[in-house]
């Protein structure tokens, strides 16, 4: 019944079909295809409920009376936001409205940069829909909900098990009002490597389409040759080039003469002159001190001449001073996350920047009760994600010293944890720091910042110096990633690469000094899409799956295999996801719009002699079975 619906149905004879029409056309399945879904969605939960969730095992669990996350309760219809003055009239004014305003803006990074920097990144997309509304009724006036990109597309697929376009889709939908906001990584794109052009611009294309409204690009060594592409495509998109400058180093200290601020002017200059509406000032490792704020904004904007938006980590416990530096040396916009998910490595704290302008000539105009009601619902969104916190008890002004970025910091303590390095973190973090000086002192943000982290967790584990290191009579055997930076892979840090390391690395291979990009054939989109649906049984992928995989091949066929074996799992609750289910537990999984399943577990059975053990359900009242093997 299924392959003749298929056959007759007007997409499928427009040619138009796609695996994702599959998913979203369940009349197409009658009776069948939900049965299968459910059946699907009931193994997961069976499997996880018998051998644990890969991903928590072993780590901190939510204490047992965490409560629900509550929505508060909506008020009106959404009013006009950000995102209709973009519909209606364009970037240019949205710039020359951020320019012209005295209220400072606000961006709320709760949704991509606050988790990627305090849970690894791996908040699930139902949770970020749910409150969506609440923005969009209670928080119109902000600049902008910064929800996608960086580190948050892969994670989705691979550790999540959920399509980050359909988030996109979801989000966009449930917001009309306020512009999103993403983070691209430009010849990076949102991945660790260098993608030839066409990929990249068929990336944003795409991202616009779905539903980004301001790009934030930056090049991780400041490399502005390298953003043109990305920078291109989105005003070509009609949607807001934000270009960022990436902030290193220390503008007052004379010692760090190599990103003064003629630097970073002459940068931002670079950045206007190639069309960018809006200057980001990305200080993704909170290095701005208060003091060089004043003096690096009122510079930018008195000679760059843009509206500027401030970015920064609170890693050093000083970023709320740095803040209000920025707003009284007249920033149009700062980054900031809500109560719950600010502080720490992640952005400084959303209310308190409210509250602290209150009745001054910056005034927000953003409603104070909203922001701490919507920060009481992220509030118990955190706690069940206890399994992904670092532990981070305290400010740390080592952050000066080692200069990590706020999204690698506890990424890098977890895998020196792995190293069995944990104890030695001290030492990784000072070796960091003399990496970099090793390498030229550079701008470390994604990829150049794991380029940094790999070779100081392998100069610790192997218990080698830098002096060592750059030792021609040393052997040393450079991690990939080390040695694919100093061919010039991931692009030209200012001054070039000291001579002496790249040599030894190289070991006489010729480094690059033009862009990769360029030098790249384009990929066939066509040819791949047709490859890629023959691998997929011959469904044809649509142009959001295909940028998926043009940006992750294997991680995004690997998410398609497990999307067939076990279903639209993103609709689980949280707990449900990580740790399945209690005997007498009742949950309910919206599939479709409209289309509940409940799930009742009545019991787990013992484990049989092939090793597998049956799960009994209660499926919308009517018993069902599942077997699943007990791997444990
Ligand atoms: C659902 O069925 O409720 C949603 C899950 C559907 C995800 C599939 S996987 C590939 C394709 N890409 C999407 O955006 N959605 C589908
Ligand atoms: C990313 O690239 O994911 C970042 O957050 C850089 O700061
Ligand atoms: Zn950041």
């Amino acid at each position: 019944a299924f392959v003749e619906n298929l056959l007759k149905h007007p997409t499928f004879l427009d040619n138009t079909y796609t695996t994702k029409f599959i998913d979203t056309t369940p009349g197409l399945f009658n009776f069948k295809r939900r049965r299968d879904r459910a059946t699907k969605i009931l193994t997961y939960i069976a499997d996880i409920t018998v051998n644990g969730h890969p991903e928590t095992a072993g780590r901190p669990k939510p204490h047992a009376e965490v409560r629900m996350p509550k929505v508060p309760k909506l008020l009106d219809a959404p009013v006009p936001g950000t995102r209709n003055l973009l519909e209606e009239k364009g970037p240019q004014a949205v710039a020359d409205w951020m320019a012209s305003q005295t209220k400072l803006l606000l961006t709320d990074t709760t949704m991509r940069d606050a988790h990627q920097s305090l849970l690894a990144t791996r908040m699930r997309s139902i949770d970020m829909i749910k409150i969506a509304p609440a923005y969009a009724s209670r928080l119109p006036e902000l600049f902008s909900v910064e929800c996608w990109g960086g580190a948050t597309f892969d994670v989705a697929y691979r550790f999540l098990q959920e399509c980050p376009w359909q988030r996109l889709r979801d989000l966009r939908a449930a917001m009309p009002n306020v512009m999103t906001q993403m983070l691209f990584r430009s010849s990076n794109g949102v991945g660790y490597t260098n993608y030839p052009d066409n990929v990249v611009k068929e990336f944003v294309r795409q991202s616009a389409k779905t539903g980004i409204d301001v790009f934030r690009v930056f090049d991780s060594l400041n490399w502005v040759e390298a953003m043109r592409v990305t920078m291109d495509a989105v005003i070509e998109n009609n949607k807001v080039c934000e270009a960022a400058i990436c902030y290193t180093g220390d503008i007052l200290d004379p010692n760090r003469a190599k990103y003064d601020l003629n630097y970073y002017v002459s940068m931002g200059k670079k950045l206007r002159d190639a069309g960018a509406h809006v200057l980001g000032l990305k200080d993704m490792a909170g290095l701005l001190k208060p003091a060089a704020a004043r003096v690096l904004f009122k510079a930018l904007k008195d000679e760059v001449g843009l509206p500027i938006h401030f970015h920064t980590h609170d890693t050093s416990g000083i970023s709320g001073a740095t803040i209000l530096a920025a707003a009284e040396a007249g920033v149009a916009a700062v980054d900031a996350a809500m109560d719950a998910f600010s502080g720490g490595t992640s952005q400084p704290c959303l209310g308190s920047i409210v509250e602290a302008l209150a009745h001054t000539d910056r005034e927000t105009g953003l409603d104070i009760s909203a922001i701490r009601q919507i920060s009481n619902y992220w509030e118990a969104v955190r706690h069940q994600y206890a399994a992904f916190e670092s532990g981070l008890e305290a400010p740390a002004s080592e952050v000066y010293l080692h200069e990590m970025p706020g999204g690698q910091f506890t990424n890098l303590k977890a895998q020196a944890r792995s190293l069995g390095l944990e104890e030695r973190w001290h030492e990784v973090a000072q070796t960091y720091a003399d990496v970099n000086k090793m390498f030229g002192d550079i701008v470390k943000v994604t990829p150049s910042s794991k380029v940094v982290g790999d070779m100081a967790l392998m100069m610790v584990a192997q218990g080698l110096n830098r002096e060592q290191v750059e030792d021609p009579t040393v052997e040393v055997s450079f991690p990939d990633s080390v040695i694919d930076m100093l061919r010039g892979n991931i692009g030209q840090p200012p001054g070039g690469w000291p001579e002496g390391i790249q040599r030894k690395a190289l070991k006489g291979e010729n480094p690059i000094t033009e862009r990769m990009g360029k030098n790249m054939p384009p990929v066939d989109i066509e040819a791949t899409r047709a490859a890629v649906s023959k691998e997929l049984l011959g469904f044809k992928v649509d142009d959001e799956d295909l940028n998926g995989y043009l940006m992750y091949p294997k991680v995004f066929l690997d998410y398609m295999g497990r999307h067939r074996i076990y279903g639209p799992v993103r609709t689980l609750p949280t707990r449900t996801f990580f740790y399945g289910m209690e005997p007498g537990e009742e949950i309910t999984a919206e599939i479709d719009p409209g289309k509940t399943l409940e799930i009742r577990l009545q019991a787990v059975g013992e484990t049989n002699e092939e090793g597998e053990v049956k799960v009994f359900f209660e499926l919308n009242g009517q018993p069902r079975v599942i077997r699943v093997p007990n791997r444990l």
